[in-house]
């Protein structure tokens, strides 16, 4: 089943449901913000807070930081994560290749909008396919006459049942730059969250599994070679936007990214897709 919905405030989302799983994708920012599996948990956490308001990105499931991962790179009055979260995609295919399954593409071009933003003509294709696993695929493609940089990420809130009983394991002996002292370190071991925690991790190339009480979900990347690691913990879960004061208890985000070293330039022709395979067991 795939049903175009929209919310009480008119926000347009498309609805999925299969014999795996139910999911949810709004238009704007072709954000899937929500995925379970039909015997399972929600598999990602959305604030209660959030809004669903055209031009505000949503809290919780899988933001598109494109065209740039965190702040711009010279031109601190453009948007955080740039801006294809708060844009509006276009709904241009759909597959249910059995009943276990749905595939759904979205789209994004280059408008004059975007080109005040960005000067760069592109089209970005995000393809997601909802089963008892969820593949999200974000395609860019250079349609410039000239090369452009991107940097990235799907940024991906996990449920947790509760971050003092979670772990990461995957990013031990990797390099991370710590973006909140600006040092560059290395990882010594499983990740345990007891503190505000921001960390772009380089060199990724293995999946990385959260720990929870009751499940291990698995990030596998392809296109992808950096992870960030954030909880926003205590202080600032009371300063972020839309984020209830005790949310870093429920939530941690580990992103697949194209972010610093592992920025991508495409010439003219040129596309680079940036995917991410989640899956759960337990
Ligand atoms: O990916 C981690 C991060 O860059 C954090 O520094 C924090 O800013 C988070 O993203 C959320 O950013 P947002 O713009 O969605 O509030």
């Amino acid at each position: 089943m795939i049903v175009n919905n929209k919310t009480t405030t008119g926000f347009e989302y498309i609805e999925i449901q299969n014999k795996s799983a139910t999911a949810k994708v709004a238009l704007q920012g072709g954000h899937l913000f929500h995925y379970q599996q039909l015997d399972k948990a929600p598999l990602l956490w959305l604030s209660e807070k959030s809004l669903f308001e055209a031009g505000k990105a949503i809290r919780g499931g899988i933001p598109l930081c494109w065209p740039w991962f965190g702040r711009h790179p010279t031109d601190a009055s453009l948007p955080q994560h740039g801006f294809a979260r708060t844009s509006a995609f276009e709904f241009i295919d759909s597959n249910e290749p059995d009943e276990n399954t749905t595939e759904l593409v979205l789209r994004l071009e280059s408008s004059d909008k975007t080109l005040t933003l960005w000067p760069y003509q592109f089209e970005i294709l995000l393809h997601i396919t909802i089963d008892t696993e969820l593949n999200v695929e974000l395609t860019t493609i250079n349609c410039d006459t000239q090369a452009f940089v991107i940097s990235s990420a799907l940024h991906s809130y996990f449920a947790v049942s509760s971050i003092d009983d979670v772990s990461v394991q995957g990013l031990e002996q990797k390099d991370y730059w710590n973006a909140l002292t600006g040092e560059t370190k290395t990882e010594k071991g499983i990740i345990r969250i007891k503190e505000e925690i921001d960390r772009i991790y380089q060199k990724i190339v293995d999946p990385i599994l959260l720990l929870d009480r009751d499940r291990t979900i698995q990030i596998s990347s392809e296109g992808s070679a950096s992870a960030v690691v954030w909880n926003p913990w205590i202080e600032k879960s009371k300063k972020m936007a839309y984020m209830q004061d005790e949310a870093y208890k429920n939530m941690l985000c580990i992103e697949t990214a194209n972010a610093l070293n592992d920025s991508r330039k495409l010439i003219p022709g040129e596309e680079h897709t940036l995917k991410v395979t989640l899956s759960e067991s337990g």
